[in-house]
């Protein structure tokens, strides 16, 4: 095995090299570390001058980023903290363990926890802040599967009680238990941040530092020293969220930002990087990205090693090792890592001679050694102008020995038979006998105990518990009423897009007195799209760094403005950054004690189908906010073709269950929508979020019909009864968004020309009838003998209403079908299922078969059917209206 390297024979123990590494030795010691910089970067310029190249490299050796000599002692008890940190591993473990002994195969992670505990014990004792009349509190973004190790500590600190974590992951049990993951849905009280779609944790968290510091520029709050602290797995930066957005925590210097990856090497199926070394690789992504890296890999056991290493053949081996084989030591006996990591090289055997393989078996890693840790830490805190991301290496289920200590099927682990938690309590000393071990009790110090005492210290110090979700923030209301007057009053006849009416009325609720400061426009490089330019010059662009260049387009009165104060937040074409800071700006009442109300007005294709999950991980951080789905519809969008034009996303909505959907054809609606949405979430505090759709097709805008609010925002009411044809022919034509004009346009063709009277309905919410009908024939069920069945949104509005029913819209047909069953009798469906095309909206109306005249044949067809009229008459009308029966369908092609 051993070998003897002529590279590093060559190099490391050549004369010359020596005398340059002597003289390097001596510069550090006599003139220090900044003198050494800078004569190699002289060395380096001169080299360079005279031709030599050099490779890039963004890595630097695999070895602690901080010096032995750079830190500063443990300032806590580190026995105390042991003996705390082994009970909460002794819980988290238990919890698991127990919940699978109650229902087999309810899963819940060990081996997560088991690796991280040193990481979060270091942090919790010395460095999240609670918040507190003095401090709003560190924020904190725990990864997902370490919640047993959360909850263990919050059952130490009294916050939780022996119930709770016997009902881990069996919340529907009795008296309530805990959910497997962060949900502030679930635990609005204590989870501040969903984290466990992996990806989503990170960046929500590089938003959410930037939102601080957006909040504190604007002056809606005092300036703080609060941070934003992400803890990650090192599997988890393989999603591209997590590293999607770390160059604009550099570039905005987010020093309030703290990445702490746990590096264990390990996912879920095995090793994140077995042929590689995802340590180096992270610091290249990071350095690369303008971080400040602090590798923490080696603990203090290996100090002396490397600082005996004087030909550098330690370090040289440390580079050399791959993930896989790194994993493989982290679990092997000290006899096969003396032969195979250090009998490498005859100077490294020598160099442990004198260790027992029993020393060598327990070399402490970085991410398990508090002294390391705390170091980290603090060089994090004390970090300015730039983000700081720790890559602290692990080893995935520390403690669980055989039970799955660094094995590949460690995170699956959820059993341990009673050898294994015996072994298990004995190898962190945690007092329960030999009698009780089997049955994984759990265990908490009593009252008064040292551990208590120092738990309860560390916290009061930092200001209390982490993690706490606090809302004490006073409800907001416009101060001038009448801003909703101009789109409730119609356009006059002009022809307007409801986008545009979108933009005026967002206007005038930023010129609000009271409302105005609060509202956060969000905006991923579609202003211009959406006719919002002029904001640019009214609100300025949030920018941290303000203006540092005269913009080209200085002259013009809508120029592009940046500004310290700036109110819009522009992100650039970025969905999922411009949906985190969504997230950030809706939850801000509840993260950092101010209401702000964000507005994020996206291309609607690009919204809930491309960024879903993130929509849904705003509805469980109770994010209160409106999404404004633009350019929306199938059909409504012109020219953009397959890719842009959206019949879905509605559809996409309806699964989340704090979202309310409204797909409005008026400026009035929109304005009703909008306002009754500011009163429920700002006014009354209800944990709901809004999608709305406007598109961008101009014309006239209606003023609101006497009387229509109520239907509009539960999502149906009869725009415009029949005025003509024969009462005795009648027939209802429901729609949504644009398709509306279509109707209308059906109405009068109808009545003119087959003297068939039809009403008009105006279809605003499909989600918020479904809502309702659900939920209404729930009770029903459920109260057979009630004295009359309760009756839905839809059966109320149109009871009574005779003849056939169509309903036309332009997003997919299965979004009405969710409620037809309400309907008198099933109404027939057009919608607009199929790849869009590149063309105008008559041709895209006529394709996806909403028209006017297609709303007809299928009014006179379903008449036909009914006997109440001959089958000549729509087959008459199919000719006469110009309609193709032979086309091909628009679903399929
Ligand atoms: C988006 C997403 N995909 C998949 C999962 C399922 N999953 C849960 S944990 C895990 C592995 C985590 O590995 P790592 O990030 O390294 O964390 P560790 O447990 O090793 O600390 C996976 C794939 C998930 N939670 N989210
Ligand atoms: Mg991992």
């Amino acid at each position: 095995m051993a070998r003897r390297s002529t590279e590093i024979e060559n190099d490391e123990t050549s004369l010359e090299t020596r005398e340059w590494l002597d003289s390097l030795e001596w510069v550090l010691r006599n003139e220090g570390p900044e003198r050494v910089r800078s004569l190699l970067e002289s060395l380096h310029v001169h080299a360079r001058r005279s031709g030599v190249g050099f490779p890039f490299t963004a890595e630097t050796p695999h070895i602690n980023t901080i010096h032995p000599s750079q830190e500063v002692p443990y300032p806590g008890s580190r026995e105390i903290e042991r003996r705390i940190k082994s009970i909460i591993r002794w819980n988290a473990m238990a919890m698991v363990v127990r919940a699978n002994r109650i229902t087999e195969g309810i899963g819940g992670h060990i081996s997560t926890y088991a690796s991280a505990a040193t990481l979060y014990e270091v942090a919790f004792n010395h460095f999240l802040r609670g918040r507190s009349e003095d401090h709003p509190g560190d924020l904190v973004y725990f990864q997902g599967h370490a919640s047993p190790g959360i909850y263990a500590r919050a059952f130490l600190e009294g916050r939780l009680t022996e119930e709770h974590l016997k009902n881990f992951r069996r919340e529907l049990a009795p008296g309530g238990g805990l959910p497997s993951y962060p949900h502030p849905w679930l635990m609005p009280d204590f989870w501040q941040f969903p984290t466990v779609s992996m990806g989503l944790g990170p960046i929500t968290a590089i938003y959410q530092a930037r939102f601080q510091h957006y909040l504190e520029d604007r002056g809606l709050v005092p300036r703080t020293d609060t941070r934003v602290w992400a803890f990650i797995g090192d599997g988890e930066t393989d999603e591209p969220e997590t590293l999607g957005a770390i160059t604009l925590a550099a570039r905005e210097q987010l020093d309030n930002l703290i990445f702490v990856v746990n590096c264990n090497l390990q996912r879920l199926d095995g090793p994140v990087r077995g042929n590689g070394k995802i340590i180096q690789e992270l610091e290249a992504a990071f350095r690369g990205a303008g971080w400040n890296v602090i590798k923490v890999i080696w603990g203090a056991d290996w100090d002396p090693l490397l600082a005996r290493d004087r030909g550098g053949f330690l370090v040289r081996r440390m580079n050399e090792v791959v993930d896989g084989e790194s994993q493989k030591y982290s679990v092997s006996p000290g006899s096969l890592i003396r032969k195979e990591f250090f009998g490498r090289y005859p100077e490294l055997e020598k160099l442990v001679e004198g260790y027992s393989d029993e020393q060598l078996a327990k070399l402490r890693l970085g991410g398990h050694d508090p002294q390391k840790v705390y170091n980290a830490y603090l060089a994090a805190v004390r970090t300015e102008g730039v983000p700081t991301v720790i890559l602290a290496r692990t080893i995935k289920g520390y403690g669980l020995g055989e039970a799955g200590e660094g094995r590949n099927v460690t995170h699956q682990q959820k059993k341990l038979n009673e050898e294994e938690l015996r072994d298990f309590r004995t190898r962190f000393g945690i007092p329960i006998s030999d009698e009780d071990v089997a049955d994984a009790p759990f265990y908490r110090p009593p009252e008064g105990s040292p551990e208590m005492e120092y738990l309860r210290e560390r916290r009061r110090a930092l200001g209390g518990y982490v993690p706490k979700r606090v809302i004490q923030v006073p409800s907001l209301r416009v101060e001038d009423p009448s801003v909703f007057d101009e789109l409730l009053q119609g356009s006059g006849g002009r022809a307007v897009s409801t986008t545009m009416a979108f933009v005026r009325l967002l206007t005038r609720l930023i010129g609000d007195k009271r409302l105005g400061p609060r509202i956060v426009p969000i905006i991923s490089d579609e202003a211009r799209t959406f006719g919002m330019e002029s904001l640019f010059r009214k609100i300025g662009i949030y920018s941290h760094a303000g203006q540092l260049y005269e913009p080209v387009d200085r002259e013009m009165l809508l120029y592009y403005r940046e500004a310290r104060d700036g109110q819009l937040l522009e992100e650039g074409i970025t969905e999922a950054g411009a949906m985190s800071s969504f997230i950030a700006s809706g939850t801000s009442h509840a993260n950092r004690g101010v209401t702000t109300i964000p507005f994020f007005i996206f291309y609607s294709m690009f919204g809930l189908q491309r960024v879903g999950d993130l929509v849904w991980a705003a509805g469980d951080s109770r994010t209160r906010g409106f999404l404004i789905g633009g350019t929306s519809g199938r059909t409504t969008l012109a020219g953009e073709g397959l890719q842009h034009q959206d019949g879905q996303s509605h559809l996409l909505a309806l699964p989340v269950p704090n979202l309310r959907a409204y797909d409005p054809a008026f400026a009035y609606e929109l304005a009703v929508i909008i306002r009754d949405g500011i009163s429920r979430m700002y006014d009354r505090n209800e944990d709901v979020f809004y999608y709305i759709t406007v598109g961008n097709e101009p014309y006239a805008m209606p003023p609101m019909p006497e009387g229509a609010e109520e239907g509009i925002l539960r999502g149906l009411y009869r725009l415009r009864p029949a005025a003509a044809g024969d009462p005795a022919l009648p027939a209802h034509l429901v729609a949504s968004g644009a398709i509306v004009n279509e109707a209308l346009r059906a109405q009068a063709i109808l009545a003119e020309h087959f003297n068939v009277a039809a009403d008009v309905w105006s279809l605003t919410s499909v989600k918020e009838l479904y809502r309702d009908g659900i939920t209404t024939e729930r009770f029903n069920r459920l109260h057979p003998d009630a004295a009359e069945p309760r009756l839905t949104h839809v059966e109320q509005a149109l009871a009574g209403a005779g003849g056939p029913f169509v309903v036309a819209t332009d997003s997919v047909k299965a979004l009405p079908a969710a409620i037809c069953r309400w309907f008198p009798r099933p109404p027939v469906i057009l919608g607009t299922d199929g790849y869009g095309r590149s063309d105008g909206r008559p041709a895209l109306r006529r394709f996806f078969e909403v028209d006017a005249e297609h709303i007809t044949v299928a009014v006179l067809s379903s008449l036909a059917a009914d006997g109440v009229i001959d089958p000549g008459v729509p087959a008459a009308a199919i000719e006469e209206l110009g309609i193709d029966p032979e086309s091909p369908d628009p679903s399929r092609v």
